[in-house]
């Protein structure tokens, strides 16, 4: 049985600029994800550099971070049970010519490069990558607690 977790998703600056956040969003709450946090930012070049630092040296990473810093982005946090493996399987692979149909960069997707999501790959690197966009203070407590009032 999948323990409750959850993982840090981001729309990419090319899917905000396309007009795809509603639909992405859409995607992932069909799926059972609840979102507990979000917000829209444009990252400055040294946020995204130390974000993306296992990938620092790698021959994309200028790039990499000239395409992050480009525009802004909506950042997230979800929680599913096994929510980390759940988002990366509805995300897809990183090059969207090779993402399984139906998944959000197959769908949304342009290159390698504008994939237009990101998700956390690890419950670690979830946790540090939730930290890095979010306080505790602005996660709410678990939806799936949450009741919706029968009368306003
Ligand atoms: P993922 O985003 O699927 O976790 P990753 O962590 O390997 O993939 O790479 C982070 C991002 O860097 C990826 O979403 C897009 C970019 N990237 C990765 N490999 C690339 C390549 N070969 N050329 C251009 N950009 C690349
Ligand atoms: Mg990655």
């Amino acid at each position: 049985m999948n323990a409750l977790e959850r993982t840090l998703g981001l729309i990419k600056p090319d899917a905000v600029q396309a007009g795809h956040i509603g639909k992405i969003l859409d995607h992932i709450l069909m799926r059972g994800f609840r979102i507990v946090g979000m917000r829209m930012l444009r990252l400055s070049r040294t946020a995204a550099e130390n974000f993306y630092f296992m990938h620092r040296g790698r021959p994309f990473f200028e790039s990499l971070i000239d395409f992050i810093t480009s525009g802004p982005l909506v950042a997230f946090v979800l929680e599913r049970e096994g929510a980390v493996h759940a988002y990366r399987e509805l995300m897809g692979a990183t090059d969207p010519a090779k993402a399984a149909p139906g998944t959000l960069r197959a769908l949304f997707g342009t290159n390698v490069e504008r994939n237009a999501v990101h998700g956390s790959d690890s419950p670690e690197s979830a946790r540090r990558e939730i930290a890095f966009f979010f306080s505790e203070m602005e996660l709410m407590f678990p939806l799936v607690e949450q009741k919706i009032p029968a009368e306003l």
